[in-house]
C-alpha cells in the first residue's frame, strides 16, 4: 500500500518522470489498426490484473471530496444508466447515487412501465403491452439558457431501439419518448445551445440525434445486399413537443454528437465514412470524417421543400450526402476529414472549437468553428484547413472535457490514462512552434475509460473543479464477485495544475456518459400538485367502487396509514382500473400500492395520482398493501380486495 501511495506522489510531484514512463512512443506506435486494438485491449486488460500492480487507495483523509453525514453535495451529476434504460442521479463530489429515473425499461420499485401514467409514456402496442422492454441508454444532456444548464429538460438516448427520453427536471421524470423513425443505432445527442438565426432564442429548442449504424432506407427488406445503398440519418427533435423536425441523408454514419453556442452547427463524428458493413471495412481508409450540420440552412431547405421522404414516415429528409453537397453556398453541410475511426466530438466552453478523439488514432483533431462558417460562407476554399491543430495525445484517445481555462482533458482507453493538455498549445505546436508543450500532465485511471466530463464542462461556466472519468474494467479494485465486474467511477481534483485521484466507486454495467453541474441550476419540486392530474382522487369521500357494467373504476385515496376504501368488492372478470392518490401533503411521504399474485406494484408520491389496469381473473381474498414504509402502521395499511368467483 506505501508503494502504491509513493507511486501516486510520484506522480504528482515529479511529473517528468511519470511522463517519461508513460508517454506513449507514439512516432513508432503511430495509427492503429484493428487487429493492433484490439492485441493492445487484451494486453493492456492482462497487465492490469497482475496482482499488487495497483489499487493505490483514494486519498480521502482531509481532502475536499469528502461530503460530511449531514451535508449536502454542491453538484448534481446525470449520468447515463446503460443497458438498464434508466438515468442515474449522483451528488458530486461524494459521488453518492441519489437517484434512478427510469426511462426506457421497466422500473418495479417506483412501477415505471406498470402504472398506466407510466406505460403511456413509454408507448404500448395495440394489445396493450409495452411496445419495448430493453434500451441502452449512452448519453444523457441538460437544456441550455444563455450557455448553462437551465435545470428544465434532460434528453437521453436509446441505442438500442432508437427513441429519446425526455426528463422533466422538476420532478425528475421522463415525461415524452419519442421514436426515430428509419433510424438503428441511435447514439449521440445534443441538445442545441440557442437559435442559428433568432437571438431571442437563447435556449434550447432543438435536440440533434445521430444514427450510427446505416441500413437499407426504408429497411423493410429490400436492398439487403447492396451496401452501397446503406444510408444513415441525422434527426432534429422538437425540444417541446419532441416530434422529429427535420432528418438529414448522410453517407457513412453518425456517432456522437456536439452543438456549437452560436446554435448554428451541430456536428458528429464519423467512424464509417467508407460504408462498410463488414467490421474490416469500417477501419479500411486513413481517414474518416467530422460532418457539420448547417442548422439554419437546414431549417430553409425544409421551409422550401427541398426535402423528400421515406415510406412509414412524414418527416422531411434533406440531402446530406457528400455529391449533394460539394458547393459551399448551398451546402447543407460541411465534412471535415478527421484521423481513422474517430469518437466523441466536443465543443469547447469558449465557443471556439470542436474537438474530435482519435480511436484508432492517437491523436485529437482541433476544428475552428469560425473556419467551418467562413467555409459555408465562401471565404475558406478548402474545408480542411479548418483543422487548426492535429495533435498526438496517447494510445485510443475517446472523449474529452475541459476546465474552462483552456485546458482539454481526453480519456486514453488503451492507455489507461487522463491526459490533460492545452488547446492553444497544441494549436501552435500544430502551427511549427514545436517549442509548444501541450501536454501538460498525465493520470493513471483504472482501467480503460471511456467518457469523461469535469464540472460545468460543456457550458459557458465551466469550472475546473471536479472530473470524472468512467472506467469501462475495474478488474481488481473491487471485492470479487463473480465474473460480471463492476465498473470504475473515478472523481479527479482538476482545481490545480495537477490531477489528483481523489475518489472512485463501483457502478453496476454499464453506464457512458454524464453531465455534471451545480446544485443552483436544479430546483426540483418536493411535492406532485394535485391539479396536474386529471384522474385525482380529491377527497376521501370521492373515493369507492363504481361499476359500469363489467367496467369497474377503483378510486382510492391514501392517508398514511389507510387506504380508502379498504375494501374492494370485485367479480371474477371485471375490467378494473385501479386509481391511487395519495392525499398526504408531507414531503417524503410516498405509499406503494401492491397487489399480490396480480403482478402490481407502484409507488404514488404525496399529491400525485397513479393508476393501473387489469382484468380480475383470479377469484379470493388479496391483501393489497403498502409496499413503501410510511408510518408506524405501515403494516397495517392495506385494502382487502375480495374477487368474487
Ligand atoms: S460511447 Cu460509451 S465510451 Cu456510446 Cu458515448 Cu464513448
Ligand atoms: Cu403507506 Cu406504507
Ligand atoms: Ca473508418
Amino acid at each position: 500500500m506505501c508503494a502504491d501511495l509513493s507511486k501516486d506522489t510520484k506522480q504528482s510531484v515529479e511529473p517528468e518522470s511519470v511522463e517519461q514512463a508513460s508517454q506513449p512512443d507514439l512516432g513508432r506506435r503511430g495509427f492503429l489498426g484493428a487487429a493492433a486494438l484490439a492485441g493492445a485491449g487484451v494486453s493492456l486488460g492482462l497487465a492490469g490484473c497482475a496482482p499488487g500492480k495497483t489499487s493505490a487507495p483514494a486519498e480521502t483523509a482531509g481532502s475536499s471530496v469528502e461530503v460530511k453525514p449531514g451535508e449536502l453535495d454542491t453538484y448534481y451529476g446525470l449520468w447515463s444508466g446503460g443497458h438498464t434504460g434508466d438515468v442515474r442521479v449522483l451528488g458530486l463530489p461524494s459521488g453518492r447515487e441519489l437517484h434512478r429515473i427510469p426511462v426506457f425499461t421497466r422500473d418495479v420499485l417506483v412501477g415505471w412501465g406498470i402504472t398506466n401514467e407510466s406505460r403511456q409514456v413509454m408507448g404500448t402496442k395495440a394489445d396493450g403491452s409495452l411496445q419495448y422492454s430493453v434500451g441502452d441508454t449512452h448519453h444523457v444532456h441538460g437544456s441550455y439558457k444563455d450557455g448553462n444548464y437551465d435545470g428544465r429538460y434532460a434528453w437521453v438516448n436509446d441505442k438500442l431501439n432508437s427513441r429519446v427520453g425526455r426528463i422533466r427536471l422538476d420532478y425528475m421524470v421522463c415525461d415524452k419518448i419519442t421514436k426515430l423513425p428509419n433510424v438503428q443505432g441511435f447514439h449521440g445527442i445534443f441538445p442545441d445551445k440557442r437559435d442559428p438565426v433568432d437571438p431571442a432564442i437563447n435556449y434550447t429548442t432543438r435536440v440533434f440525434c445521430g444514427g450510427e449504424f446505416a441500413t437499407p432506407l426504408p429497411n423493410d427488406g429490400r436492398d439487403l445486399e447492396s451496401p452501397e445503398k446503406y444510408r444513415s440519418l441525422f434527426s432534429c427533435v422538437d425540444a417541446e413537443t419532441m416530434e422529429v423536425r427535420w432528418q438529414a441523408l448522410i453517407d457513412g454514419n453518425c456517432d456522437l454528437v456536439a452543438t456549437s453556442y452560436d446554435g448554428k452547427l451541430a456536428a458528429s463524428n464519423q467512424y464509417n465514412t467508407e460504408g462498410g458493413t463488414r467490421y474490416e471495412d469500417m477501419m479500411s481508409a486513413e481517414r474518416d470524417a467530422c460532418i457539420f450540420f448547417n442548422i439554419a440552412r437546414i431549417e430553409q431547405a425544409v421551409r422550401d421543400g427541398r426535402y423528400s421522404t421515406f415510406a412509414g414516415s412524414k418527416v422531411p429528409v434533406v440531402d446530406g450526402t457528400r455529391a449533394a453537397n460539394t458547393d459551399p453556398a448551398t451546402a447543407l453541410v460541411a465534412i471535415v476529414s478527421v484521423p481513422k475511426n474517430p469518437h466523441g466530438v466536443n465543443a469547447s466552453p469558449d465557443g471556439k472549437y470542436f474537438i474530435c478523439a482519435g480511436k484508432l488514432s492517437p491523436t485529437a483533431t482541433v476544428i475552428e468553428l469560425q473556419k467551418v462558417l467562413d467555409w459555408f460562407d465562401g471565404k475558406l476554399a478548402d474545408i480542411d484547413a479548418a483543422i487548426v491543430a492535429e495533435v498526438e495525445l496517447g494510445l485510443g484517445p475517446l472523449h474529452t472535457a475541459f476546465d474552462g481555462r483552456g485546458n482539454a482533458y481526453t480519456t486514453l482507453f488503451l492507455d489507461s490514462q487522463v491526459v490533460k493538455w492545452n488547446v492553444d498549445a497544441a494549436i501552435r505546436h500544430h502551427g511549427g512552434d514545436n517549442a509548444a508543450q501541450y501536454v501538460v500532465d498525465r493520470i493513471d485511471v483504472h482501467y480503460q475509460p471511456g467518457h469523461i466530463n469535469a464540472s460545468q464542462s460543456e457550458t459557458v461556466a465551466a469550472d475546473g473543479k471536479w472530473l470524472a472519468v468512467g472506467c469501462k474494467f475495474s478488474k481488481d479494485r473491487f471485492l470479487p464477485i463473480g465474473p460480471l465486474h463492476p465498473e470504475n467511477e473515478q472523481l479527479i481534483d482538476i482545481s490545480g495544475d495537477k490531477m489528483k485521484l481523489v475518489h472512485e466507486h463501483p457502478v453496476r454495467p454499464e453506464p457512458h456518459d454524464f453531465i455534471i453541474f451545480k446544485r443552483e441550476l436544479l430546483a426540483p419540486k418536493m411535492l406532485y400538485n394535485l391539479d396536474d392530474f386529471p384522474n385525482a382522487v380529491r377527497e376521501q369521500k370521492d373515493a369507492g367502487v363504481f361499476r359500469n357494467g363489467k367496467e369497474v373504476t377503483v378510486k382510492i385515496a391514501s392517508v398514511a396509514p389507510a387506504f380508502e376504501p379498504r375494501e374492494i368488492r370485485l367479480k371474477r372478470g371485471d375490467k378494473v382500473t385501479l386509481v391511487v392518490t395519495n392525499l398526504d401533503k408531507i414531503e417524503d411521504l410516498a405509499h406503494g400500492f401492491g397487489i399480490p399474485d396480480y403482478d402490481i406494484n407502484f409507488v404514488v408520491n404525496p399529491q400525485q395520482t397513479a393508476s393501473v389496469s387489469f382484468v380480475a381473473d383470479k377469484p379470493g381474498v388479496f391483501w393489497c398493501y403498502c409496499t413503501h414504509f410510511c408510518h408506524a402502521l405501515h403494516l397495517e395499511m392495506r385494502a382487502r380486495m375480495i374477487v368474487e368467483a
